[in-house]
């Protein structure tokens, strides 16, 4: 089956070429788009859980009586999950939560002068709103990285939700994974939609302090307006179509090569895939791997529109080909060559790095035990991967004593005085001439 992907020279190629090569496929948020969510979140906002109903009937096709899926059915529904998926999903956890745990904040103090100790805490956020995309495909992996972070930081209400299938439920996987993360409210609902419930609670659905999960452009609008709504949620992280970048040599295996970039490739026709190899050989058995790889797959018309805005590029070198990737920011990285060691420390601007021949994006999509909530579209450059802190406040506290007061205080009028804020500094020289003080000092 042909693929339109190119082929490109970085050598020959000219600066326009070289960026129309790794420009991400637009994303065009339309007015329409956002008035229309502008739309959806009023009515939420006016209607609760009866806007929630009648947009599911209208986008989803499903009436519902009630927005929540109770407990008891969501672990009935977990049961009927098969023996081999309930075991993919305990030991999928087992590895998240291992790597997750290890991530636990360290609250610190640190007397900066005599007298005056300064803290950094942490606190996990009370109530947060998980969303799970349904659409095309059904992610319980999701579940697992969003609800296993959430439970190690306890946050004391967990609330995913999820659009409901034909018969008004959520697969087994999904609920299996619910259950075995502790989530507290299971709701019905996606697009939009569902994020506005989240955002500003119904009746039935609890308002959240913060909304993690990935989703289509209109979840993601919907996220961008509810976190610029005075109290509302926190959001996640910029969302975009997802990506790969591999770098590999002539020591790389073609058609693993080939099934990592397909794997990005069939999430959806906006995904990205990038090869960088100083091999042509390479290049060339990927190529034709690529063809055949995608005959077989059932996503294959989202795979080949995905890959005909991907591209195939021959570098100079290794080093050539670590500049254009850190250049590039992917979301996932894969490095399939021998020496990766000495390559490893220069590659930082990604958002998770798969390391040896050995090592599937797959692995890192569901079990190995990092989380695949990552920063896509370039945003590896400035923003993290979610991880266990991403489900904590931190705060500071600070506690000064009369003697701390006494050897600070004149640095504190200073300032005041340069900036010219005189309450500031009265309420330090006050305290300083207080009988109060100058008898706690004596
Ligand atoms: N590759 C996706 C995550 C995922 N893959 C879930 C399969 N299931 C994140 O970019
Ligand atoms: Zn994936």
């Amino acid at each position: 089956m042909a693929t339109d992907i190119q082929v490109i020279n970085w050598q020959d190629a000219s600066a326009a070429e070289r960026s129309a090569a790794l420009a991400r496929p637009v994303q065009a948020v339309s007015a329409r788009l956002q008035a229309q969510v502008r739309d959806i979140i009023d009515r939420v906002a006016s209607q609760g859980d009866q806007a929630l109903l009648d947009y599911t009937a209208q986008f989803d096709g499903v009436r519902l009586a009630s927005p929540v899926l109770p407990m008891a059915t969501v672990a009935a529904l977990a049961e009927q999950a098969s023996p081999a998926v309930q075991r993919a999903i305990d030991q999928a956890y087992n590895n998240i939560r291992q790597f997750h745990l290890a991530q636990q904040p360290q609250n610190v103090q640190v007397e900066t002068m005599p007298g005056i100790v300064c803290e950094q805490r942490f606190q996990p956020l009370e109530r947060v709103g998980l969303y799970i995309p349904g659409g095309s495909a059904s992610l319980p992996s999701t579940v697992l990285m969003l609800g296993i972070p959430a439970q190690i930081a306890n946050c004391q209400e967990r609330i995913l939700i999820s659009p409901p299938s034909a018969g008004g439920q959520l697969s087994p996987a999904i609920c299996y994974a619910a259950i075995k993360c502790g989530i507290t409210q299971v709701c019905l609902g996606g697009g939009a939609q569902a994020i506005a419930a989240l955002a500003l609670g119904t009746e039935s659905i609890t308002k959240v302090d913060k909304i993690f999960g990935p989703g289509n452009s209109y979840v993601t609008e919907a996220k961008q307006q509810v976190s610029q709504i005075a109290g509302g949620p926190a959001i996640d992280m910029p969302a975009g179509p997802s990506e790969i970048l591999v770098i590999a040599d002539d020591s790389a295996e073609p058609a693993f090569v080939a099934a990592d970039l397909l794997s990005q490739a069939e999430h959806g026709p906006d995904s990205q895939v990038i090869l960088l190899s100083p091999s042509r050989t390479l290049i060339e058995q990927v190529k034709v791997e690529l063809s055949e790889q995608l005959a077989a797959l059932p996503r294959q018309s989202i795979a080949q529109q995905a890959l005909s805005a991907s591209a195939l590029i021959l570098t100079r070198d290794l080093t050539e080909a670590v500049a254009i990737s850190q250049a590039y920011a992917p979301e996932h990285l894969l490095l399939q060559f021998d020496d990766t060691d000495s390559y490893l420390p220069k590659l930082t601007n990604a958002g998770s790095i798969f390391v040896g021949h050995y090592t599937p994006e797959s692995g890192g999509d569901y079990a190995t035990g990092t989380n695949h909530v990552l920063p896509t579209y370039g945003f590896a450059r400035n923003y993290s991967s979610l991880g266990l802190l991403d489900f904590y406040r931190r705060y500071t506290v600070q506690t000064v004593s009369a003697q701390g007061l006494q050897d600070l205080g004149q640095t504190l009028i200073d300032l005041a005085a340069e900036e010219q804020l005189d309450a500031h500094l009265r309420a330090v020289s006050l305290r300083l001439e207080s009988p109060r003080m100058q008898a706690d000092l004596a």
